[in-house]
């Protein structure tokens, strides 16, 4: 604590200059503290950070992600919510301990210290410290989910419009690749994204009218769909379950935005061969599906009832109202 602009009376000096040797001490043994503070943090974060995060419902951190990439984000979201806490309560600490420790006793004026250079050294390397470390993990995890790679196992264009979505699976990437097969949602079918397990899966995007968002809440993660010559990409390393997991638009696009779902089914490779060879059969995505055992229709969401017929924004019972 560094005390500002304050006169200090002789007598005080004399007693301080007593208490330097003594107030040296108790420095360095602040600083140790503060060591082993900071070391016991990061052994928490390495040793406990998966089990913490389930014990308190992942912090408020979405879990159950279904790729290496979401559970990188996850753990580096448990680990700085530890991170955070252990500072929190390291600096809770010190304030209650100040406030017992240096209440008023009586009418003297305590010992004034400042420019107290262990201090000062300390409060700012620690929040630099304590910054670096944070940023260091999400540049490495941040580097990791935006990485995509030039021979994806799996390549699918994923196509946005008002308000559906068309998934073109394509022989390799860039916007020059041929499509091999193709789902395209419609107002009475939620179209679906089958995709297989263990392969790398790159992801490319475009919209035929205004932004839409790609978001699968399992992958944790969702990404803008442009329209015009952005093509937005991203790549999962691999899908690592299987099963059905609702789609969403993330984007506010218009009036149907709330029922731009769809669904990504994700099977295993095998399946996957055999849905897309039957798809190259001239099978409708429904048989393909229900060819690998699947369930031809989305089981995580249904169409949505538009009510078109009835929301005509006026008066319905006005002279002329309706088509
Ligand atoms: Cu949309």
């Amino acid at each position: 604590m560094v005390a500002r602009g304050s006169e200090v009376p002789p007598s005080v000096v004399r007693q301080s200059s007593s208490r330097d040797s003594r107030g040296r001490g108790q420095r360095r043994s602040l600083g140790r503290l503060a060591g082993l503070g900071a070391g016991g943090a990061a052994l928490l974060v390495l040793l406990t950070g998966c089990d913490v995060g389930q014990t308190f419902d992942g912090f408020g951190w979405p879990q159950g992600g279904i790729s290496p990439e979401s559970h990188r984000m996850y753990d580096l979201w448990i680990g700085s919510v530890i991170a955070a806490l252990a500072v929190g309560v390291f600096v809770w600490g010190l304030i209650f301990w100040c406030v017992i420790r240096y209440r008023k006793r009586g009418e003297a004026l305590p010992v004034q210290t400042r420019f107290n250079m262990p201090m000062e050294f300390l409060y700012t390397i620690a929040p630099i410290l304590v910054v670096s470390v944070l940023f260091y993990y999400t540049a490495i995890v941040q580097t990791g989910v935006n990485k995509v790679t030039d021979n994806p196992d799996v390549t699918v264009e994923v196509v946005g419009f008002k308000w559906n979505w068309q998934f073109n699976y394509r022989d390799r990437p860039g916007v020059d690749a041929t499509t091999i097969a193709s789902t395209l949602g419609t107002t009475e079918v939620i179209p679906i994204l089958v995709l297989p397990t263990g392969r790398s899966i790159r992801i490319e995007e475009t919209s035929r009218d205004v932004i839409h968002s790609f978001w699968v809440p399992e992958l944790l993660f969702k990404r803008d769909v442009f329209p015009g010559n952005v093509r937005n990409v991203f790549q999962v390393s691999s899908l690592d379950q299987e099963g059905a997991f609702v789609g969403r638009c993330a984007e506010l696009c218009g009036t149907y935005h709330s029922m731009m779902n769809f669904e990504l089914r994700v099977v295993s490779p095998d399946e996957y061969d055999r849905f897309i060879a039957a798809k190259q059969g001239g099978q409708s995505t429904q048989d393909a599906l229900a060819s690998i055992g699947e369930a031809p229709l989305a089981t995580t969401t249904r169409p949505f009832d538009t009510r078109r017929d009835v929301n005509n924004f006026g008066n319905a019972s006005a002279a002329g109202a309706g088509s």
